[in-house]
């Protein structure tokens, strides 16, 4: 066995990946990736020592290390970086920075405790022994497995909430007690004397943390760029050399349109960007033309056809294919070996967006693949404006059922029963949708309710926050006590871990009877599965036929 990784769901035989990943990580890669994250806990040793006053006193150079932080363990997400020499950098860096905390936690007579003992707060590495070290210290090191399933539920949930947490700060948000949580939540993973139940609370409060975090992204997103309305996006193409944007980071996208705003190029979206198209403050760029293409895992064919660069922002990332890889560019926490990157800018400065500008100029505009329309927008501040128009709906019984179909897509054949379940649906319902998931879906002519769509997309994965609003507003309006009381049933799609994230977020919230799919986590253990089937009634998805019959 080379490596051992199974945190998304086309892991190798719903087992895990051992060789190398199906994804297109090296086995080296995987390793060093959960070596990375060991080094980060050694690091949070010392640094869990500062409590939140300290912080806040020291707040210039506490955001910069939160930064590195949740950017590190953000490379870690599927498909976000497959770069070598990323990880050994980063850590390094990483060992460089525990150093310097530990001195500081000696200077101040603070006692570290136990773990300072720990091997994550001793060891070192040099070029010769980090991939014996990192081959080492992976995740089949931990024997049991339950507790192995539970611990990683757990990082994994805080893998995607330093992913949303990451995007949050880059909009100038406050993102202290979301790290300290995350620190502690880590360090947990490292306490062997943990009872299964404080490890199953410690997972509960990962949800909780993964709706603060998406609640403080959406403030971010919605002070910054205003909020998504009711958006026709066009799906065709123009006659000029043009840039595609992917990924999810918000701030990257006013920054690109800022820099070609007036250069003749123009802008698509790609797979989780399409809902930039929602936000007011983007609508006001005439070159700013709509998205191309669909969800991730078609970018091998969809990136080719687009002709001009491509901006990775953050995940996916498929590994890139000659035929255009001289025109991708990535950026943050995506990096892949032989791609350009672009890096952060001082400090106040905008990214320098120049060269892949100026190589747009040279290159021929988008090859149409698809053309028309699609309508989204469909995010909190916007339902709840249709609030009066829902609700009616509700109490004439024109709406019979809202089905929850956020999450992600994947490029596994069987998902094409998303395909299938969103045309079985019965008129009387709406899908709500939120994530890449909705690609299978959102360009289906499934017509509208009283001139509401069928299919409402609140936006991101992390945009699934939105769904969560709309709920509880919705328990408010019909003045139910339980949210599984409503007419909503859960149909969630997930892929990867931002996925798991937005599950426990849900958990947290008391939403039971969740469908999840295609497959159940590999890293449930059949043990951790029946605490969740026990106590949030959590199943897979069987048939189109049988679960619309369950569900509806
Ligand atoms: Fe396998 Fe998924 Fe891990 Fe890639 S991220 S190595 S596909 S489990
Ligand atoms: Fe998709 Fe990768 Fe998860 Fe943000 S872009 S939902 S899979």
């Amino acid at each position: 066995m080379k490596m051992f990784c199974y945190q998304c769901q086309e892991t190798l035989g719903n087992k895990g990946c051992t060789n190398n990943g199906i994804c297109g990580k090296k086995s080296d890669v995987a390793n060093l990736q959960d070596l990375l994250i060991y080094a980060l806990k050694g690091l949070m040793i010392f640094r869990s020592q500062a409590t939140l006053e300290m912080r806040k006193e020291f707040a210039e150079s506490c955001n910069e290390v939160d930064k590195f932080i949740v950017g590190q363990l953000f490379s870690t997400i599927t498909n976000a970086n497959f770069d070598r020499a990323y990880f050994i950098n980063a850590i390094k860096e990483t060992i460089q920075m525990r150093e310097q905390g530990k001195k500081k936690v000696e200077e101040m007579g603070l006692d570290p405790g136990i773990l300072a003992t720990h091997d994550a707060a001793l060891f070192t590495v040099t070029d010769d022994t980090i991939d014996q070290k990192a081959a080492e210290i992976g995740v089949l090191s931990t024997e049991n497995e339950d507790v192995r399933s539970l611990r990683e539920l757990l990082t994994y949930g805080v893998k995607g909430i330093a992913a949303y947490a990451d995007h949050a700060l880059r909009l100038g948000k406050e993102i202290k007690e979301i790290v300290m949580f995350i620190e502690k939540a880590l360090l947990s993973t490292l306490d062997d004397t943990l009872s299964v139940d404080e490890m199953v609370a410690m997972v509960m409060e990962c949800g909780k943390y993964a709706v603060e975090a998406m609640a403080v992204l959406d403030a971010a997103n919605t002070e910054t760029y205003g909020h998504p309305e009711i958006t026709e996006v066009n799906i065709g193409v123009r006659n000029n050399p043009a840039i595609l944007i992917s990924g999810h980071d918000l701030k990257d996208m006013e920054e690109l349109l800022e820099q070609t705003k007036g250069t003749g190029v123009d802008v698509y979206t790609h797979g989780e960007m399409l809902p930039a198209n929602y936000y007011p403050a983007f609508k006001k760029y005439d070159n700013f033309v709509g998205n191309y293409g669909n969800a991730w895992w078609k970018q091998t064919k969809e990136f080719e056809k687009f002709n001009g660069p491509i901006l990775l922002t953050t995940n996916c990332l498929v590994p890139p294919k000659p035929a255009y890889k001289d025109r991708v560019f990535t950026t943050n926490s995506v990096s892949f070996e032989g791609v350009k990157h672009i890096a952060e800018p001082e400090k106040g400065k905008a990214k320098d967006f120049s060269e892949m500008i100026e190589l747009a100029k040279t290159l021929p505009s988008p090859t149409e693949i698809e053309h028309g329309k699609i309508v989204g927008g469909f995010a909190h501040n916007q339902v709840l404006a249709l609030a009066d128009k829902v609700v009616d709906a509700v109490k004439s019984g024109a709406i019979k059922k809202f089905v929850v179909m956020a999450g992600c897509d994947g490029r596994q054949k069987g998902r094409n029963y998303y395909t299938e379940f969103a045309k079985a649906l019965p008129e009387d319902t709406i899908i709500l949708t939120a994530g890449c998931a909705k690609y299978r879906y959102n360009k289906l002519d499934i017509g509208d309710i009283g001139g509401i769509p069928r299919v409402l997309d609140a936006g991101q994965c992390n945009d699934s926050y939105s769904l969560a609003l709309i709920a509880l507003k919705l328990k408010e309006v019909f003045e139910l006590d339980d949210i599984n009381d409503l007419p909503i049933v859960y149909n969630i799609a997930w892929y990867e871990q931002k996925a798991v994230t937005v599950l426990l977020a849900l958990l947290y919230l008391g939403v039971k009877n969740i469908h999840l799919g295609p497959t159940l986590p590999a890293f449930l253990s059949p043990n951790v599965a029946k605490v969740l089937v026990e106590n949030f009634n959590i199943s897979s998805i069987t048939n189109v036929e049988d679960d619309i019959a369950e569900m509806i």
